[in-house]
């Protein structure tokens, strides 16, 4: 590189701010004071392969590593001879695979916490919700007359672990849940899962070299397997979470690092699942502990999370996220740390190293995850409130090992818990509780149409930016916003989940908000929760007046910081869903012309969604905010009614 290009791309570097949280951001400058690293440096120091960001690299056997790159790379081919198509769609399939994998297995764990609990074998779990748990029964097709509820419990259970395990006659159960046009097009193009593991296997099988080489047949598997998550192992957690531990209901609460405190013991929840975290809230409550932790000199134990094992706590007990997921590292970097526990997924291993040059104790608890210098209490539910209680106990043990404690300020206040149950509730009322009057101002035009913005952090981009832009934008133009996982936790930081953003809403969307008395952004809880989502697209439709598919409804999601498997597999479940999907960050597959039609045009035709990659955030809002228009001409809603003053009257209407 000449030296001017060299300036010239450290001045780029430079230009980009890593974060627009001013919290990551006085963090960024004491981890540099003190010479640590962070995921946000090692970014810099790290340069993406050029070659593997497009998707022209493949690696699945020992003739390789193959590149296809250089002169007349579209027309290369590996040694085997796959082409860019076979080896992006390989990668699509493998990628949305794990992803699947990741939130299944976290399903299948609390369909066997359920199991346990039927039988008595576990240790401080309950059924919170067995009004809920009548209607999983129904969907799963479980006797509930004239039956004992543990008796039903386990019988929910068993169905839920045969959907994963592959022995369900006709595909998933949860299919049944989709608008009944989608599932006559998911049945027609052989979409409809058999089974997740069966899928998952499935694909891992196609992608082996010499099996499956063809893009449509490839990606075909890619849309069924995801199928399995959104419809089956991510709607079954959800589900399966709010049998055991409650259906969320709006509450408040803070996020962001100013919520670590100086003088309590500070424990961390990291990760995904929900089964021990229920736990940890209960044990970190319990009067003996907080007693313990006075003895120990702290003022009391102040539980906070990461990620969406955040997202979990939060929405049923208003445990406040100190961030999302590029601030674990920060909050370890704060000093105040006592303890961190982590279960599975979006754990950087950069945490064991780190921790150990503060005081943190860093305790992974999964039997699936153990990172090299983390102390390791592995988590059996048989012993759930035991090993909680002694995990608390590390904690508060390790308060008197603080050294030099510098929490920044900053926090936000915000509102979440909107389950699908409880948007209907809101809506329509207690007696009365529908959807209409959000389809009625969809179809009046108050409401342009709704988005999903959800997904992570990525350190290559700027920390949130994306995710709160987008959703600035889109209230501005009368689109309510549903978020998710770290997304949700970018908007809790930043105040945009309190029903004070209605001043920054269009004014359509503000007179239904102060309406109905709900924000216009709306957190709906972790990644599996997504499927939360699909729950109400599905009863959007059924309300009627707005199509009779997920396709015909002004609908779209975004994921602006992606980073991860998991992200790409909901994005994929979303498209074969029939939602219009943007992801920023780059195009995995980029070089794979083929793949990339095949995912935009191919699936449009296909399955009536479509999921696209475009980094910048202007193109997105166009993107997404066209789309949305294109679907209410469809419907013939697009005409701008005479808007009318609404008095007293009109408001009780609505
Ligand atoms: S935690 S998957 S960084 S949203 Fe669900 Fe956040 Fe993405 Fe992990």
């Amino acid at each position: 590189m000449s030296d001017s290009a060299e300036k010239k791309s450290k001045k780029k570097k430079e230009e980009r701010p890593k974060s627009i949280d001013q919290a990551a951001l006085e963090m960024l400058e004491i981890a540099a004071e003190e010479g640590i690293g962070t995921v946000f440096s090692r970014v810099d120091e790290m340069k993406a392969c050029p070659i593997g960001a497009a998707g022209s690299c493949c690696q699945l056997c020992a003739m390789g590593p193959c590149r296809l790159v250089g002169k007349g790379a579209e027309e290369k081919t590996g040694i085997c001879g796959a082409t860019h198509g076979t080896i992006g769609s390989r990668f699509i399939v493998r990628a949305v695979a794990a992803g699947v994998a990741a939130h299944s297995d976290h399903g299948r764990d609390i369909a066997r916490t359920l199991l346990a609990l039927s039988k008595g074998e576990v240790q401080g779990y309950e059924i919170k919700d067995p009004e809920k748990l009548n209607r999983v029964a129904e969907m799963l097709g479980v006797e509930t007359e004239g039956r004992e509820i543990m008796e039903i419990a386990g019988d929910v259970a068993r169905k839920a672990l045969d959907n994963f395990n592959g022995v369900v006659e006709d595909g998933l159960s949860y299919v049944a849940r989709a608008p009944e046009k989608r599932q006559e097009l998911w049945r027609k193009l052989g979409l409809v899962p058999r089974g997740v593991d069966r899928e998952v296997v499935e694909s891992m099988h196609r992608t082996h070299v010499g099996v499956d080489q063809d893009v449509e047949h490839l990606l075909d598997q890619a849309l069924r397997t995801s199928l399995s998550d959104g419809w089956g192992g991510a709607m079954l957690a959800t589900d399966l979470s709010d049998v055991l531990f409650g259906t969320p209901k709006p509450l408040v609460s803070e996020a962001n690092l100013g919520v670590l405190k100086e003088d309590e013991v500070n424990i961390l929840v990291h990760g995904h699942e929900p089964t021990l975290s229920e736990m940890i809230v209960a044990a970190a409550q319990k009067p003996e502990m907080i007693e313990y932790a006075k003895s120990k000199g702290a003022k009391g134990i102040n539980l906070a999370g990461i990620c969406c094992t955040a997202n979990e706590v939060l929405m049923r007990h208003g445990i406040s996220p100190a961030g999302n997921f590029l601030h674990q590292e920060l909050a370890i970097i704060t000093g105040s740390v006592d303890a961190m526990i982590v279960d599975v997924q979006c754990v950087l291993q950069a945490l064991s190293p780190l921790a150990q040059k503060y005081h943190t104790k860093l305790i992974t608890t999964s039997p699936k995850a153990k990172i090299p210098g983390a102390v390791h209490v592995e988590f059996d539910e048989q012993r759930a409130m035991e090993i909680a209680e002694e995990i608390v106990r590390m904690g508060v043990d390790n308060y008197e090992n603080r050294g030099e404690v510098r929490i920044p300020s900053q926090k936000g206040d915000l509102v979440a818990g909107f389950s699908h149950e409880y948007i209907n509730y809101m809506l329509g009322g207690r007696y009365r509780a529908s959807f209409r009057p959000l389809n009625d101002n969809i179809i009046n035009g108050r409401i342009q149409g709704a988005v999903a913005i959800v997904g992570c952090n990525n350190p290559r981009v700027t920390q949130d930016a994306g995710i709160v832009y987008l959703t600035r934008e889109l209230i501005k133009r009368d689109v309510l916003v549903v978020q998710t996982g770290c997304a949700a936790h970018a908007s809790g930081k930043h105040g945009l989940l309190m029903p004070e953003m209605m001043e920054e809403a269009g004014d359509g969307l503000r007179e239904v908000c102060e309406a109905v008395g709900m924000p216009p952004v709306l957190h709906l809880g972790s990644c599996v929760d997504n499927s939360r989502i699909l729950t109400v697209l599905s009863q959007v439709v059924e309300e009627g007046g707005l199509g009779e598919d997920i396709s015909d409804l002004p609908v779209a999601a975004i994921c602006p910081e992606y980073y991860c498997e998991k992200a790409l597999a909901i994005g994929t479940y979303a498209a074969a869903s029939g939602v219009y999907v943007v992801f920023g960050v780059r195009n995995p597959v980029e070089d794979c012309k083929e793949v990339v039609e095949m995912m935009s045009n191919g699936w449009e035709e296909k399955v009536g969604g479509q999921l696209l990659f475009e980094p910048d955030y202007e193109k997105v809002l166009e993107m997404v905010t066209g789309r949305i228009q294109e679907k209410r001409v469809a419907l013939g809603i697009h005409e701008e009614k005479e808007r009318v003053l609404m008095d007293m009257a009109a408001r009780r209407e609505l």
